[in-house]
């Protein structure tokens, strides 16, 4: 999130798109009730379903899933013939003046580039012109024709509200009315607030869905204010957290990335990253990398990284391909390239989709390990549940270790949230039986492994025994020591910038926030931004002050958000050209005359001139970007493209199935499945009264919602004769599930291109082991397709059949 949940309250207008925050987000859905009761915001809900966030909006269209790409252009298109665009934002904070290559284009559905074999892009076209002192061209005018501004105006010219209608099955007048309330807010003292989650994220063009929307956000001037901002409601309590400090296989934490292969030396690695400014002035703060890379080495090899060994540069595994994801781990089991697989805190045969892939995928292992506080369907992959007969368990050799561990709520540690807060929490109670903390086992883990390699040597030992582990328990490290480890330590006496002789951190002692770290070794730091939870005030996180001076919603010593406490991203972007703020009755920080000051920390140097540096300091362009380069993988405007299994062609560029570099492996190819065989349109979603597949192991929940349903239409089961509460067999390409059928006027046929589309609605929280009667989830049925740029796989859009059936047998 650009904003913390609490500036919700804030906001004039949110829009849930692509999300169902009253369900999946209850808590932090508070703050925009407060909005409404207190400010009269109001609340628009876009969905295919009428959710229950939908049921206390102010306004609510209705959408096919996979669609909302055309949707946010042609409101885009709207603002611009009508002039509601924030002029001195979008002209001084964004990128819309610069000006394009002249090789750059678009047409049919593609970019200049474009390589079918590969499925992929040569992207140098997609740049900016640059000038001999190697800044970017711009024209403050906007009438030249490369202009981002003239090329994003030809861009959406297409996707009028008629177009949005056949494409989308949104109603014309419902769409004309939410594009007025949209536009509204592009006056300088209104904020509409983006919520969203998944709706958006699982598609084949997820990134881009979001994109669309932060360009929007741009153009009105609502990114940095309060009560405005581009929110991804993230969803387990620490998955902010698993992206922050590096879990992905292309991330180092911080959002630091793994080398390439290509990246042979340090100076290849930074070249590519550490930013040089393209505009005067600018502060481009990735210029900082090489201090923060620095500092993650020390942290993790300590004496071990040096100058003369960069850093410990050849410790770091290198990237042959753009990232080992979960898809691609599946379809290297399955061609049988993987021995062993550890699964944390995981339970994928649940999760990701095709589930008959995953089951195959994992009966080709040598050993399976669970590390769980439940016994999952994971960990039982090979048991015949009974129902459908398909797992062959004789057949299935895989070893598994079921390793029980601890659950979070009975152990110490920090849940950083979605807006950004790491929040202490302490253990709820003890664990039952010899369950462990995940601590614990992988300390075990890394212990033995260091000593096999002490004793017997191996290709290459040096970043295994080499690490370091400096906990005062070897065989537990505390979360104390971790949190600290990530803060970071002066490793030497630490001066002053501006005065040597003035001391800020001795050696030894743990570093004020990230300003200080360097790229001589002297300091360590395990996570950048988060650098300053646990400095020598003691633990940021565990502060619990709710007092909130200036009524802004900030409370800046509650917790600690990263960077340095900043509440809201981008916050420099909520002044004018003077340093005022756009709406003085909603102030984050102003320039006093000498600094910045205010109820948030300054995301810009405290006395940079306003006016001059401009705000999005982590971009070299200093800008937000309305045209990204070549820094997404599909394009560097969004495009309307169908999902990859769609129940209508695409309306603008029949020629092209899906977005064109969506991530698709060969061997799948023959399981995707056609309208003609497959007429109906699936999605898959949450309930409020489970979490995923663990609450069927509580009574409690188990009670709430017993059973698995799928939700159709009056019409859809008037077609096919389907009884409300009957059982239902439901198909795809890749396998069946039988659910009771729940017949409902919350989703409704949408009319496409004149044609009637029916919405399949799945729930996600079944399975076969705990207390709920069983049923398999939507991953029966869904296809392994993902996102061109973070390989999501497309759970929200996919075809299905549907069809009366009887009660399937339980075992
Ligand atoms: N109670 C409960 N809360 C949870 C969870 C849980 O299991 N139970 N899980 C947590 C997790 S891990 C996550 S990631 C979040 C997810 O949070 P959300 O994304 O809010 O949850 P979902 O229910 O998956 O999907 C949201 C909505 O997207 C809609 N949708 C589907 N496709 C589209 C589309 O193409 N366009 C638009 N506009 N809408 C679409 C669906 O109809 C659905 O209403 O929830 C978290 N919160
Ligand atoms: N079709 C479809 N599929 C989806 C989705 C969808 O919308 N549609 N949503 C996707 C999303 S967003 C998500 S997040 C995934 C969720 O998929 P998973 O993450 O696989 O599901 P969970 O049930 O949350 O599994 C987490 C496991 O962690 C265990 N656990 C809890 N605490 C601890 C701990 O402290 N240590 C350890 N080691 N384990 C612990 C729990 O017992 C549980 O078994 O599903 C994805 N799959
Ligand atoms: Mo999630």
């Amino acid at each position: 999130m650009t904003q913390p949940w609490t500036d919700i309250k804030n906001t004039d207008l949110a829009i849930v798109m692509g999300g169902n925050a009253a369900e999946a987000h209850p808590c932090g859905f508070k703050w925009l009730v407060e909005a409404k009761a207190h400010r009269g915001a109001k609340l628009i809900v876009v969905d295919p379903r009428y959710t229950r966030t939908a049921a206390v909006s102010d306004y609510y269209a209705p959408i096919r899933q996979g669609t909302d790409i055309a949707f946010l252009l042609g409101v885009i298109r709207y603002c611009i013939a009508n002039d509601k665009i924030q002029w001195e934002y979008a002209k001084n904070y964004t990128n819309i003046s610069y000006l394009v290559k002249d090789g750059f284009s678009y047409k049919d559905g593609l970019f200049t580039g474009y390589d079918e074999m590969k499925r992929d892009y040569d992207r140098s076209s997609w740049d900016y012109q640059l000038g001999a002192d190697g800044f970017v061209q711009s024209d403050m005018t906007l009438q030249h024709p490369r202009t981002v501004w003239q090329l994003l105006k030809d861009h959406v010219e297409q996707y009028t509200p008629e177009l949005v209608e056949r494409i989308c099955g949104t109603p014309k007048d419902k769409y004309l009315h939410i594009c007025e309330m949209i536009a509204a807010t592009s006056a300088p003292d209104k904020a509409m607030t983006s919520m969203y989650a998944l709706g958006w994220t699982q598609h084949s063009k997820g990134a881009q869905n979001i994109r669309t929307m932060a360009m929007l956000q741009l153009l009105l001037g609502n990114i940095g204010i309060a009560g405005g901002g581009m929110n991804a409601l993230r969803g387990h309590s620490n998955i902010q957290g698993l992206t922050d400090l590096g879990l992905m296989s292309n991330l180092i934490p911080g959002y630091l990335s793994i080398p390439t292969e290509k990246e042979k030396a340090i100076g290849d690695y930074l070249a590519t990253r550490q930013f040089k400014p393209l505009r005067a002035d600018q502060t481009s703060y990735w210029r900082n990398y090489d201090k923060f890379f620095v500092s993650f080495q020390k942290s993790m090899w300590g004496d071990h990284a040096t100058k003369d060994n960069d850093w410990g540069y050849d410790y770091l595994p290198k990237l042959d391909v753009p990232a080992y994801d979960i898809l691609r781990m599946m379809e290297m089991m399955n061609e049988g390239k993987v021995n062993g697989y550890f699964c944390q805190g995981f339970n994928p045969i649940l999760s990701i989709p095709n589930r008959a892939k995953t089951t195959a995928a994992l009966s080709k292992l040598k050993y399976l390990v669970t590390m769980d506080p439940l016994d999952t369907e994971t960990s039982n992959f090979w048991r015949n549940f009974g129902i459908y007969n398909d797992v062959k368990s004789a057949d299935i050799k895989t070893q598994v270790f079921q390793l029980p561990t601890t659950c979070f709520a009975e152990e110490e540690g920090s849940l950083a949230n979605s807006g950004r807060w790491l929040q202490w929490h302490w253990a709820g109670g003890s664990a039952p039986g010899d369950c462990k903390h995940d601590t614990w086992i992988m300390a075990q883990i890394f212990l033995r492994v260091k000593k096999l390699y002490q004793a017997e040597g191996g290709a290459y030992p040096d970043p295994i025994v080499n690490l370091t582990w400096n906990y005062a328990d070897a065989e537990e490290p505390t979360p104390e020591e971790l949190a600290k480890e990530v803060n970071g330590y002066a490793l030497a006496d630490q001066f002053d910038a501006k005065d040597p002789t003035k001391l800020v951190a001795g050696k030894g002692k743990l570093l004020v926030n990230f300003s200080q770290l360097k790229n001589d070794g002297s300091t360590s730091s395990g996570c950048w931004i988060y650098s300053g939870q646990w400095n020598e005030n003691g633990n940021n996180m565990a502060r619990r002050d709710n007092a909130d001076p200036g009524n802004m919603g900030t409370f800046l010593n509650w917790t600690f958000a990263w960077p340095v406490n900043r509440r809201v991203l981008y916050n420099a972007a909520s002044c004018d050209m003077q340093g005022k703020p756009w709406d003085p009755s909603r102030k984050l920080i102003e320039w006093n005359g000498s600094k910045w000051v205010g109820n948030d920390v300054p995301d810009i140097a405290p006395d940079a001139q306003p006016g001059k540096v401009q705000p999005f300091i982590l971009n070299q362009e200093g800008t937000a970007r309305l045209f990204t380069r070549a820094l997404l993988r599909d394009g560097p405007f969004p495009v309307h493209y169908e999902p990859f299994e769609s129940p209508v062609k695409n309306v603008i560029n029949p020629a092209i199935r899906g977005n064109p570099v969506a991530r698709i492996f060969q061997a799948d190819v023959a399981s995707f499945g056609d309208a003609s065989e497959f007429p109906y349109a699936a999605t898959s979603y949450r309930l409020t009264e489970h979490f995923h597949y663990w609450t069927k192991h509580n009574r409690v929940n188990s009670v709430l919602q017993p059973e698995f349903f799928v939700e159709i239409s009056h019409e859809l089961a008037a077609e096919k004769s389907i009884q409300n509460n009957g059982w239902v067999r439901v198909w795809s390409k890749r396998g069946e599930v039988k659910a009771k059928a729940y017949v409902t006027k919350r989703i409704q046929p949408l009319i496409c291109d004149g044609k009637a589309v029916h919405v399949v609605g799945i729930p996600l929280h079944w399975g076969f082991m705990g207390a709920a009667v069983k049923g398999w989830g939507p991953n029966s049925l869904t296809p392994v397709v993902g996102d061109a740029n973070s390989d999501t796989p497309e759970f929200k859009a996919f075809l299905v059949n549907i069809e009366p059936t009887t009660p399937p047998a339980v075992s």
